[in-house]
């Protein structure tokens, strides 16, 4: 039996120029697109992504926090099979980060619809705002659905600009009506870029991912006093900045010296009045701490207080705020063995992994049996406009997808539980 008749007939060209497409939404002037959660560019997308969805067939809806479905009523009533990620992106991204698994997912819908009425409900999800960039926390949409944020706190969010969460879904035409708990699933496979360097190295098709880590995010601001650079003695000095950066470096090289898998990330530093001649009276940071085991986690968090604490007691002012975090998320054996089955099956080679990126998936794993499907990011380059993944193993990717839904929507339990 070939492969393709193994599995359902993917459009592989239509990805690979709808990939082309949705990544030119929102092009920026470094190479890459920018298109932060409900930002006009966001909304572009969207409006594009719900093209595509009624092309393919799908009944489009909309929940109240933004989340966009594309949904194929099955022969039998119940839950949907879902799949899908974001279109939203983190500044000067590359194309495919999240927009990889909306695109093939709608594919994947296509083409189920084109062999005939499944017998589960299907759909494809784009949710609201997964990369956190411009709203706090990340994962947003689907920490809705999962019932780990009340909606109402979700839509009171504010940016930096004092734009609100729910105004934004307004001003977009994306305030829908539904209920977010309504849209979960009985089963939801993420098809992504694994965003880090290991299939791209070891020559591998695919990656079965079965866990994520644990992330937290901190937003620090010191108060000091602003001052003149020149006659400002060093020992009168409540420099803020020197504070930051000094608190930032430590933070990086513990990390760098408990070596893997711990991670920390200082990805935003605000100097006030921003001077070159005036000593910061103010630092607004952000630190991103990362860890597959909750307890290492916990203890970079606690040194991140010391660390503050220290801060204090040289006379700086200081606040700080957790602004997202979620534990280490193991994903449902199952539905990776079954996802596993499926590589052999379409004679993909593949290999068990974790994710070092945070997903909708981690979400909702907490609500039904999920799992994830990896495709190489070439020189594992991510968050980054040279991110780049070859067309034949996005085609792979997507091929995987079809045969593990398609798997899905049939009927049978294939040993998931509530399938
Ligand atoms: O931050 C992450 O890991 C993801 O890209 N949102
Ligand atoms: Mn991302
Ligand atoms: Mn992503």
């Amino acid at each position: 039996v070939t492969r393709r008749e193994a599995g359902l007939r993917i459009d592989a060209p239509r990805l690979l120029a709808r990939l082309a497409q949705l990544g030119a939404v929102g092009a920026d002037a470094h190479g890459g697109r920018t298109r932060l959660a409900l930002s006009a560019e966001d909304q572009a997308a969207r409006d594009l992504v719900a093209s595509w969805l009624r092309e393919a067939g799908a009944d489009v809806r909309v929940d109240a926090i933004g989340n966009l479905y594309g949904v194929l009523d099955g022969a039998q009533a119940g839950p949907p099979i879902m799949t899908g990620s974001h279109i939203d992106t983190v500044r000067r991204a590359g194309a495919y980060d999240g927009c990889y698994g909306v695109v093939a997912g709608i594919e994947v819908l296509d083409a189920l619809r084109r062999r005939g009425r499944p017998r589960r409900a299907v759909a494809v999800a784009a949710f609201t705002n997964e990369e956190g960039v411009r709203f706090a926390p990340d994962l947003l949409g689907s920490r809705v659905v999962a019932g780990h944020i009340p909606l109402e706190e979700a839509l009171a969010l504010e940016a930096d600009d004092g734009a609100r969460v729910g105004d934004e879904l307004r001003r977009i035409g994306y305030a829908g009506t539904l209920a977010p708990t309504a849209f979960l699933p009985a089963a939801f496979v993420e098809l992504h870029i694994e965003q880090g360097p290991v299939l791209d190295a070891e020559g591998v098709a695919v990656g079965v991912v079965e866990a994520v880590q644990g992330h937290a995010w901190w937003r620090i601001a010191i108060e000091g006093t602003a001052n003149h650079a020149g006659t400002t003695p060093m020992t009168l000095r409540r420099d803020a900045g020197a504070a930051a950066m000094g608190l930032a470096g430590r933070l990086v090289e513990r990390a760098r010296a408990d070596g893997v898998p711990q991670v920390a990330t200082v990805g935003t530093l605000s100097l006030e009045p921003n001077a070159i001649n005036v000593v910061p009276g103010r630092a607004v940071f952000t630190v991103d701490l990362r860890d597959p085991r909750d307890a290492m986690l916990e203890r970079a968090e606690a040194l991140l207080q010391e660390g503050l604490r220290d801060v204090e007691r040289q006379g700086f002012r200081v606040a700080a705020e957790r602004i997202s975090h979620h534990a280490a998320v193991t994903f449902d054996p199952a539905l990776c063995a079954l996802i596993e089955s499926g590589a052999r099956e379409l004679q993909l080679s593949s290999r068990r992994m974790n994710s070092g990126a945070s997903h909708d998936a981690q979400m909702l794993a907490a609500r039904c049996p999920t799992a994830m499907i990896f495709v190489p990011s070439l020189r594992g380059i991510s968050h980054n406009p040279k991110e780049h993944t070859e067309p034949a193993a996005l085609a792979q990717g997507a091929e995987l997808l079809a045969h593990t839904l398609l798997r899905l929507v049939d009927g049978g339990s294939h040993g998931i539980a509530g399938l």
